[in-house]
């Protein structure tokens, strides 16, 4: 895709800074389309014609991060066939967390206006984490997983952050507030873009 025909904007942030929140809203608001790389991979992880089924399941219940290519195509398939109906905002949740992933999709697939960026200390997203996990069903959603999900924030997910914060690109919202504080800023730094 070149750059005017589509605009994409990840959603970054730590496990359970809020990103599929406030990725909903936005969605009611400004009539973005929300990929969470997460529920995609989720969903091919239940597709019984996926042979990454297994995989994928692995992976998340480890914290760890599906091999690109996996995620990626998953990407590429959800935008090509929201474009072809004509959508072409993208925010892109969960994703790029680790540098090959970045570099791939920004190579391959577009390149991405802006970095939203949830700031949460660990404590607040532990707490949601456990509280959504008696119910989520989530495999990883257990306090074993949630530490090495934070480890892999820290180690590989930040550097992407980084990254893109050298070219100016991040935006931060510090997610600690109640959900439409939060949503409040998130607007007010979109519209400091001239979205
Ligand atoms: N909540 C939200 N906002 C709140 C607020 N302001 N005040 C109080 N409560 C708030 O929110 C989490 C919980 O907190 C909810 O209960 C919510 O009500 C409450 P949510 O919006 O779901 O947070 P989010 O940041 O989306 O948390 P999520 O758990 O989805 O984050 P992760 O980044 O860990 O999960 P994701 O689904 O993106 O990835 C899961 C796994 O998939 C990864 O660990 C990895 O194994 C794999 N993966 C890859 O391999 N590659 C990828 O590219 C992406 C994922
Ligand atoms: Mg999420």
């Amino acid at each position: 895709f070149k750059d005017n025909e589509i605009s994409v904007i990840y959603v970054l942030g730590g496990p359970g800074a809020g990103k599929g929140t406030q990725s909903a809203k936005l969605v009611k608001e400004y009539g973005f389309v929300h990929l969470s790389a997460g529920d995609l991979l989720r969903a091919e992880q239940k597709d019984a014609s996926s042979k990454y089924g297994e995989l994928i399941a692995n992976y998340i219940k480890e914290g760890r991060i599906v091999p690109q290519e996996i995620t990626v195509a998953l990407l590429r398939k959800a935008i090509v066939n929201n474009y072809n109906q004509g959508k072409t905002k993208f925010l892109v949740d969960g994703f790029p967390r680790k540098m090959d992933q970045a570099l791939a999709f920004e190579n391959q697939i577009a390149h991405g206006k802006f970095v939203l960026f949830f700031q949460c200390p660990e404590d607040v997203m532990l707490h949601r984490l456990l509280e959504r996990g008696k119910t989520s069903g989530r495999s990883d959603d257990n306090m074993e997983t949630i530490r090495k999900r934070f480890h892999v924030f820290e180690e590989t997910s930040m550097p992407v952050v980084d990254y893109f914060e050298k070219q100016g690109k991040v935006l931060k919202v510090s997610c600690d507030h109640p959900v439409d504080v939060v949503f409040g800023q998130v607007v007010a730094q979109l519209k400091k873009e001239g979205i």
